[in-house]
Order: C-alpha cells, then structure tokens, then sequence
C-alpha cells in the first residue's frame, strides 16, 4: 500500500510538471490555438512518426473558433501553461494555408513547414535552456511573408529522459494567424513535413543532456529561415 501510494504521487507529480501551449498575445486559452488531444492531461507526444507531432489535435478537422491577426515583423507571445518546466529546446515552425483552405479547416499536411524560431543551450558544467521555466515565448513573424493565413506550430522538446528511443517528450499545438503587411518575398529553402521531419534516434532527441554533459547540441529539423 505505501508503495502503492509513492507511486501515485510520483505520477502526480510527473503529470504537474507536464504543460500546453493553448494561446497567443492576450488571447484566452483554445481561442486561437486548436485544441490539443492533452489540453487536460498535459501528457507528451512521444512517437515523432505520429499524425500527433503535427498539431496534437484533439478533433483533427477541427479548427479553433479564432483566426488571430498579426502584422508581418511583430512579436507575439506564445503561452505556456503552466510554464515550461523540463529542459528542452523550443522551436516554432509555420505553414502557409494553400488556396481553397482557411486556417481554420486547413490540416497542415505535406512539406509545408518552415522553422522561423529555435533557441539553443548554454553549455559547460550543465547543459541549460533559455525557455525552461518560461511561461510564454517570443516569435517574430517574418516581414516579409505573403499576406494570408498561416498555421503557428510551437514545440518544446523536454530531454529530460531522452537517451532511449521514444524519451523524448513533444509538447506541440498549432495557432491559426492572419498576416497582413508582409513584403512578400518569403521563399525558406527549407519545408518538411510533420510527421517526416524528425528520426526518433536524431542527435538532438535521443540525447542524454546530464552525463557526460553534451559539449554541442545539434537540433532536429532544419536551420531557422530568415527573409
Ligand atoms: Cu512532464
């Protein structure tokens, strides 16, 4: 029975430290962001071939209600609930919603992402992240998208038990965004595909940041595009 009881409060506490990324600016929760499959649990994706490392959608189909409009080359926050707790890198990825779709019905499938944000670890005694204990991040839009809308995918990767296939915790939700007065120029050199894009054995999932202590840290995904 003791043990029993340990047990549970270590999954209790487990399951706190878990989070979600259910809005944008100062938005309410799932207002903007579609609705992911752990807005309760807060649990990870943790299979990177999954259609689950796309969005995480509860009701894939389904958009959220809200298409938030952004200028191109503004910031806005993308929020954490409650805050990002593991150690990990956070990357932000993009995709243009084609002719015929919205970003509210549109399902983001194919080699249409591009990275526009990836923050890296300091190195040294310990291997630490800039987001970790954060509570929203900051994205640029580029300026020089094409007006239209767009898909926002943030993903924080938590390594904290990641040296075995499948360790790696993928904590993932897509906003929907309007963008208006961008240049236009927009042509990233890279564009994957969700799932497609991570090998569960990359470098920079399967990794064990604590002993010995990484002395580089490779990302997965492709480099960070800029206008
Ligand atoms: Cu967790």
């Amino acid at each position: 029975m003791k043990l029993t009881a340990a047990i549970t409060l270590l999954l209790l506490a487990a399951a706190k430290a878990h989070y979600t990324f259910p809005s944008i600016a100062n938005t309410a929760d799932w207002q903007y962001v579609r609705v992911t499959s752990n807005y309760q649990s807060n649990g990870p994706v943790t299979d990177v071939n999954s259609d689950a490392i796309r969005c995480y959608e509860r009701n894939p189909g389904t958009g959220a209600s809200g298409v938030y409009n952004v200028t191109a080359g503004s910031t806005l926050n993308y929020n954490a609930k409650a805050s990002i707790s593991h150690p990990g890198p956070m990357a932000v990825y993009i995709a243009k919603v084609p002719a015929g779709k919205t970003a509210a019905n549109w399902d983001g499938k194919g080699q249409v992402w591009s990275k526009i944000y990836q923050d890296m670890p300091r190195l040294g005694g310990s291997m630490t992240w800039p987001s970790q204990g954060a509570r929203s991040i900051p994205v640029t839009i580029p300026r020089c998208l094409q007006n239209g809308e767009y898909l926002l995918r943030a993903e924080h990767i938590a390594l904290h038990s990641a040296s075995g296939v499948g360790g790696a915790q993928f904590y993932i939700s897509c906003a929907q965004i309007s963008v208006s007065g961008g240049s236009g120029t927009w042509s990233p050199k890279n564009r994957v595909s969700f799932p497609g894009a991570y090998q569960a054995t990359h470098p920079g999932i399967m990794i064990n940041i604590y002993y010995p202590v990484p002395t580089s840290y490779t990302p997965p995904g492709p480099p960070v595009e800029t206008c």
